[in-house]
């Protein structure tokens, strides 16, 4: 049987290569940290589970004989497809495919995929959530933490999986394809991965390249980019917006909520009945309940979720009360637009705390909302000093830089007063400093409780 090569070996990488040897591939696995993967536990088990079937574990040093004989190769989103190994692998005629295509291959049930730049995290959960409250059994996968391939054992053919899903899952698609895609919105990110933003928005638009006339297409219609997508698919096109009315899909009127099928419109609920806070989140909300109509949900448990839904974690999270100080977590919020969205949805002053892995990001729109509304920014991380040049140039002062996360925390609560906003809130991603958005969350509200 030919071998197959794992490129990558975190969640997609090892959820990827359990999959393959139940099923009695060979593998073969590189990560450029081979050294710091053979240390961890999940590793170690699956070394130990099928070592008759493992050809190896390989850093940059592998040599390129190991794959020889190599039909398949399974890349991680966080590798880009034109680095060594996937070159390599493309020079000698290997097909390269990514965790999601590999689970599409083998999937019985059909999938809902939500894409953008922000808000996928908080509307994929919603529809989650949403789909939870019927007999339909769902899963929540995807650019959200759980790997597809996980689910493809469990899912059913009744069952749906819905999948959040990022630019760089989308990139190395083949057949993939989504009963319902969700496009919510796109502005500049990943530039250093992507090189421009037309191949950014190339490789989301890659949600809906294999959607038929039976698939729907679900669009953001005030964002002028996304719109031009429903002259492009060939999935039946659903829209949202908060501005305008819409034929079919949701849209807002006048504070009403309301869902629409061939013109006939049903109110939902008042934007008010809301708990999560801020115009983005309504812009989620009536993507997530655009899907759930046409998908034939009652609209009574449409609305009972959408009321009761809290917001998930890391995402303008609330983390605790100090002294009449509110913390806020917002670690999740990992390119500039998310940071203005944060900015937007917070009343009064902020101390806020940014900065963090270099994706040559512009940092102009974000900085430029900071006047009356930010007393003081911490910077961190490898932005640091590139976002403080910025915000000098642009005539703002009150940054400092920090060496650390708990140091910026540390000084954010020296300096607030009460009334006012700590706001962890990077427009940055956390790779500099952390493993993930998730760890660099759960250390900031570990700090703050230790405050
Ligand atoms: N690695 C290399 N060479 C490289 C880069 C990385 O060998 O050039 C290795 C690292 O040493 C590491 C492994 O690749 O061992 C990590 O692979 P990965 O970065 O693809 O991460 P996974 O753990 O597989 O997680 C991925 C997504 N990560 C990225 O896209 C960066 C997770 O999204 C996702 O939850 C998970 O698959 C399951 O689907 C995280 C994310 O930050 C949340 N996504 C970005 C975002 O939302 O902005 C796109």
């Amino acid at each position: 049987m030919n071998k197959k090569l794992i490129i990558g070996l975190g969640r997609s990488g090892i959820a990827s290569a359990n999959f393959l040897l139940k099923k009695g591939f060979r593998i073969v696995m590189y990560d450029k940290n081979a050294q710091d993967c053979l240390k961890r536990r999940d590793f170690i088990e699956i070394l130990e589970k099928h070592h008759d079937l493992v050809d190896g574990v390989f850093g940059d040093e592998m040599p390129i004989e190991k794959i020889n004989g190599v039909d398949l190769a399974i890349i991680s989103p966080g590798i880009p497809l034109d680095s060594k190994i996937p070159l390599e692998c493309s020079a000698k005629g290997i097909k390269i495919i990514g965790e999601i295509e590999l689970a599409f291959r083998h999937l019985k049930a059909p999938v809902i995929g939500i894409t953008g730049t922000n808000g996928k995290t908080t509307t994929t959960t919603l529809i989650y959530e949403i789909f939870k409250s019927t007999n339909i059994h769902a899963f929540l996968t995807g650019n959200i933490g759980y790997p597809i391939i996980d689910c493809v054992d469990n899912a059913k053919k009744e069952d749906v999986v819905i999948a959040e899903l990022s630019s760089f899952q989308l990139e190395s698609i083949e057949n993939f394809r989504a009963v319902i895609s969700v496009m919510l919105n796109i502005t500049p990110d990943h530039l250093d991965r992507h090189k421009d933003m037309e191949q950014y928005i190339k490789a989301k638009e890659n949600i809906y390249k294999n959607s038929t006339e039976d698939d729907f297409l679900v669009l953001n219609a005030d964002d002028h980019i996304l719109r031009k997508s429903a002259e492009k698919t060939r999935a039946k096109v659903i829209f949202f917006s908060i501005k305008e009315t819409v034929t079919n899909g949701a849209f807002l009127d006048q504070g009403m909520i309301k869902v629409a099928k061939n013109g006939s419109s049903i109110d939902l609920m008042h934007i008010s009945e809301l708990k999560i806070p801020g115009m983005h989140n309504v812009k989620n909300v009536l993507a997530a309940a655009a899907v759930a109509y046409f998908y034939g949900i009652d609209v009574d448990v449409i609305k009972r979720v959408l009321c009761n839904f809290q917001g998930v974690e890391h995402r303008l999270e609330y983390v605790r009360e100090l002294n009449g100080v509110t913390y806020y977590n917002d670690s999740k919020g990992t390119n500039t637009d998310a940071g203005i969205t944060a900015l937007d949805a917070i009343d009064g002053s902020v101390i806020l705390i940014g900065g963090g892995y270099d994706k040559k990001s512009d940092f102009t729109d974000w900085i430029n909302k900071f006047e009356g509304k930010v007393r003081k920014a911490y910077l961190i991380g490898e932005t640091a000093k590139k976002i403080m040049n910025r915000a000098e140039e642009l005539g703002f002062f009150s940054v400092e830089i920090c060496s650390s996360l708990n140091e910026a925390v540390d000084k954010s609560h020296k300096e607030a007063k009460a009334g006012e906003v700590v706001l962890l809130s990077p427009a940055c991603a956390s790779w500099d400093m952390f493993d993930n958005y998730e760890t660099r969350g759960n250390i900031f509200k570990e700090l703050v409780n230790e405050l």
